[in-house]
């Protein structure tokens, strides 16, 4: 039988090693322009665009056949939609489900309930592939997922929560002192799978001094995490030797984010998804 992994581009992946992947993307748009988050886009072109452009901008979830075409030609099928709490895309995900289950019954379709997006959603990916190509069995290794889910997190440094504001995603009051000069916000997915904003912090050296104490707290113990950045590759670096200072046989990577997470997260964000305990 045929397996395959989907997951939205909140991700940020765009392939993955012996494994049937597919990335379905969202898009960003403004009144001109719009920025489908595939393989084509130049992420750090359009996130240079958005910081000069006037204008409203939105994104806009994966459409029903985006989602039932990511699931032809395959018989058993993991989903990683991004967190239910602030997009469509998971409803989509489900509803495409229920269609392409109804025309095909003897197929399997697991959509993993994230309530997170970017670097922890990738953990969750990572992990799946390696239950599957160690041999476990398709429902099985779901299932581990789903529990595996419960034991990873996912913080972050922005900049600006400007797109958050603008598109409702947050309220405006919490948005205050966000994209003033030097002044990150740090904050965490919270369990229902919204953004809770923790802490302003002056001075990006404070910022991410800031983010490694929270996830200490929540209860990284050198697990696997990933850092997701946008145009930042030295703030990455930067918490990862951070990380190995406390944790020296930690396994952290980061890479840059795609088009959804880096319009949210804007530039120089921060995202890490983390194992705890
Ligand atoms: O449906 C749509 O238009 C997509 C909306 C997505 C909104 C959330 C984007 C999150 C990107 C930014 C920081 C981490 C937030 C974690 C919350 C769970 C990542």
């Amino acid at each position: 039988m045929k397996t395959r992994i989907v997951a939205d581009s909140s991700c940020n992946l765009l392939e993955l090693s012996d494994m049937d992947f597919i990335s379905v993307p969202l898009s960003i748009r403004t009144d001109q322009d719009e920025f489908i988050d595939n393989n084509k886009l130049d992420v750090d072109r359009m996130v240079e665009h958005l910081l000069t452009h006037r204008g409203r901008s939105y994104t806009a979830c994966p459409s029903l056949s985006d989602w039932e075409s990511a699931f032809e030609g395959a018989e058993q099928i993991c989903v990683f939609p991004i967190t239910s709490a602030l997009s469509g895309s998971c409803n989509g995900a489900n509803i495409a489900r229920a269609e392409h289950l109804a025309s095909h019954p003897e197929k399997k379709i697991h959509i993993v309930n994230t309530l997170s997006a970017g670097p922890e959603i990738t953990l969750a990916v990572w992990k799946l592939r390696e239950f599957l190509i160690a041999g476990m069995e398709f429902e099985a290794a779901c299932r581990e997922i789903d529990k595996y889910i419960q034991k990873t997190s996912l913080v972050f440094a922005l900049k600006s929560v400007h797109n958050f504001a603008q598109n409702g995603r947050i309220s405006k009051l919490a948005a205050t002192a966000s994209g003033v000069l030097g002044i990150h916000v740090v904050g965490k997915a919270s369990t229902e799978g919204t953004l809770e904003l923790c802490a302003k912090i002056r001075g990006t050296a404070k910022a991410y001094a800031e983010l490694v104490q929270r996830m200490l707290q929540m209860g990284y113990r050198g697990g696997r995490a990933l850092i997701g950045h946008v145009m930042n590759e030295a703030g990455a670096a930067a918490i990862r030797r951070a990380l190995l200072h406390t944790f020296p046989n930690a396994d952290v990577s980061y890479h840059p984010m795609r088009g959804l997470c880096s319009y949210y997260a804007e530039k120089n964000g921060i995202l890490i998804g983390f194992e705890r305990g």
